[in-house]
C-alpha cells in the first residue's frame, strides 16, 4: 500500500487534532526510521524525546518480550516483583528518596499538583482550599483540564473553560517576579528547565538555583517538570544539575520507557509524598510490571550505553554546525545537548516549510510556534549521523 491509503483511513475515520507531515512509518532503528514505501529518514524529533535511547532498542525490547511473556499488570491491589526494583533503580540513579509511577506525562503533573496541595494544607498549614501554584509563561505541562487552564497558549485553553482555580503566572526566567508572587498560601512553584513547546528558551544562567533559594526562604516546593529535559536530552542525566540544584519534586516520562510504552513518575527528594495515604491516588497501569521492567531497562542502557556524555559532546557539535550555517533566514540557535532549536526570523515563512523539505532530503523533524524549528534526535546519533544530517540542513537552507 503506499502512504496515501493510510493518510485517507486517518482523514475520514480519525479525530483532527493533529497535522502530522504526510510520511507514515512502519519501523524504527536507532536514529533511523522507515516510511510503509520503503524510504529511510533520520527522525530529528526522537518522538518529543521519548525515543533517547533509539527505535527498538534491542536490550529495552527484549526486556518487553520477557516481561509480557510472564506478567503485565497485576493492578496496585496486589504487589508485583518489578515495582520496588524499579523504585530502588530510580532513588539510586537520582538521589530521590520517594518514587510514584504513573502512566503519562500529564498524569505526573496531575499527581504532582495534588501532592503539593495536600502538604499545603497538612504540613504547611495554609487555610483549606487556599493553596495557590507558581507557574510560568509559555509553559507546556499537558493537557488535561487542570493543566490547560494555567496555559497562556491560545490553542491549548480556548474554548475548554471553566478550569481550575489556584494557579499563579510569572514571566519564564524572572526571579524577581517569582519572589513577588510568593503569598503564605503559596505551596510550589512548578518550571521546566528549559522550554520545550515554547521553542527550546532557555532561562538566565542561575534562574534555577536562584529559585531553589527563594522557594527554600519562603517553605514553597519547587517542582521540575523534567519530562521533556530529562533522561539525558541536554547533556546530563536532569538538566537541574547544569545548575548544581536539586529540585523537592521532579517529573520524569517519556524516556524514561525509551519510548516502548507509557511510563511517568515524581520523584521526591522531600516527604511531600508522604502526605498521600491509600485511596487517595492511583491508576490501573501506573506501576505495572511490563512498564517497570521496560522502564529499569531504559534506565539501565541510557546509562551503561554511555547516551548522556553522547548526548553533550554530539549535541555540542551538532549546534556548532548549526550555528555556522549562512542564512538569512536564521536568527539564532540555541540548545543544551541534543535539545536544539533554530529560530527563523519572522519574514523566512515559518518553518513548516523548512520540516517539509528536509523531509524530502530524508530527515524528519518538527516546528514549534510557527518560527523554530526543532533538533532532538535520539541521543544514540554519531558524529558521522550528524554530517550527514548537516549535508541535508545546509542544503535546504541554501536553496531557500
Ligand atoms: C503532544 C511539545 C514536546 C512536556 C512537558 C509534560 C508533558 C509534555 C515538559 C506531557 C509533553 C509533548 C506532548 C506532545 C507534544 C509535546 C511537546 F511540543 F508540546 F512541546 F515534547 F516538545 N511536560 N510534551 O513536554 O506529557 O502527557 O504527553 O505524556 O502532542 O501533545 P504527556
Amino acid at each position: 500500500m503506499d502512504q496515501q491509503y493510510y493518510i485517507n483511513l486517518e482523514d475520514e475515520f480519525g479525530a483532527h487534532n493533529y497535522k502530522p507531515l504526510d510520511v507514515v512509518l512502519n519501523r524504527g532503528e536507532g536514529v533511523w526510521v522507515w516510511d510503509v514505501e520503503g524510504n529511510k529518514y533520520m527522525d530529528c524529533l526522537s518522538a518529543y524525546s521519548a525515543v533517547n535511547q533509539g527505535h527498538c532498542h534491542p536490550k529495552i525490547m527484549n526486556t518487553m518480550i520477557e516481561q509480557a511473556r510472564k506478567l503485565t499488570l497485576t493492578s496496585r491491589a496486589f504487589r508485583n516483583d518489578q515495582l520496588g526494583l524499579l523504585y530502588k533503580d530510580i532513588c539510586e540513579l537520582t538521589n530521590s528518596h520517594k518514587v510514584l509511577p504513573m502512566n503519562s506525562g500529564a498524569e505526573a503533573v496531575e499527581t504532582v499538583i495534588k501532592a503539593v496541595r495536600k502538604w499545603g494544607y497538612k504540613v504547611k498549614g495554609v487555610p483549606r482550599d487556599q493553596a495557590e501554584i507558581i507557574v510560568c509563561e509559555n509553559n507546556f505541562h499537558g493537557r488535561t483540564i487542570t493543566i490547560v487552564g494555567f496555559s497562556t497558549d491560545k490553542n491549548s485553553r480556548e474554548g475548554f473553560g471553566p478550569f481550575t482555580p489556584g494557579f499563579k503566572i510569572i514571566p519564564f526566567g524572572d526571579v524577581d517576579a517569582l519572589e513577588a508572587a510568593i503569598t503564605p498560601n503559596t505551596v510550589a512553584f512548578m518550571v521546566e528547565p528549559i522550554q520545550g513547546e515554547a521553542g527550546v528558551v532557555i532561562p538566565p544562567a542561575g534562574f534555577l538555583r536562584e529559585a531553589k533559594s527563594i522557594c527554600e526562604k519562603n517553605n514553597v516546593v519547587l517542582i521540575l517538570d523534567e519530562i521533556q529535559t530529562g533522561l539525558g536530552r541536554t547533556g546530563k542525566l536532569l538538566a537541574e544539575e547544569h545548575e548544581n540544584i536539586e529540585a523537592d519534586l521532579t517529573l520524569i516520562g517519556k524516556a524514561l520507557s525509551g519510548g516502548f510504552y507509557p511510563v511517568s513518575a515524581v520523584l521526591s527528594n522531600k516527604e511531600v509524598m508522604d502526605v498521600l495515604r491509600p485511596g487517595e491516588h492511583g491508576s490501573t497501569f501506573g506501576g505495572n510490571p511490563l512498564a517497570c521492567a521496560v522502564a529499569r531497562t531504559a534506565l539501565k542502557v541510557l546509562v551503561e550505553e554511555n547516551m548522556i556524555e553522547n548526548s553533550a559532546v554530539m549535541g555540542k557539535y551538532f549546534k556548532s554546525r548549526l550555528s555556522q550555517i549562512k542564512s538569512p533566514d536564521i536568527k539564532e540557535v540555541r540548545g543544551m545537548g541534543l535539545m536544539i532549536g533554530v529560530e527563523l526570523f519572522q519574514e523566512a515563512g515559518g518553518g513548516r516549510k523548512y520540516c517539509e523539505a528536509l523531509m524530502n532530503q530524508g530527515l524528519l523533524c518538527k516546528e514549534t510556534h510557527e518560527n523554530i524549528i526543532r533538533f532532538t534526535p535520539p541521543l544514540v546519533i554519531t558524529k558521522e549521523e550528524i554530517d550527514w544530517a548537516m549535508e541535508r540542513i545546509e542544503h535546504v537552507f541554501s536553496a531557500n
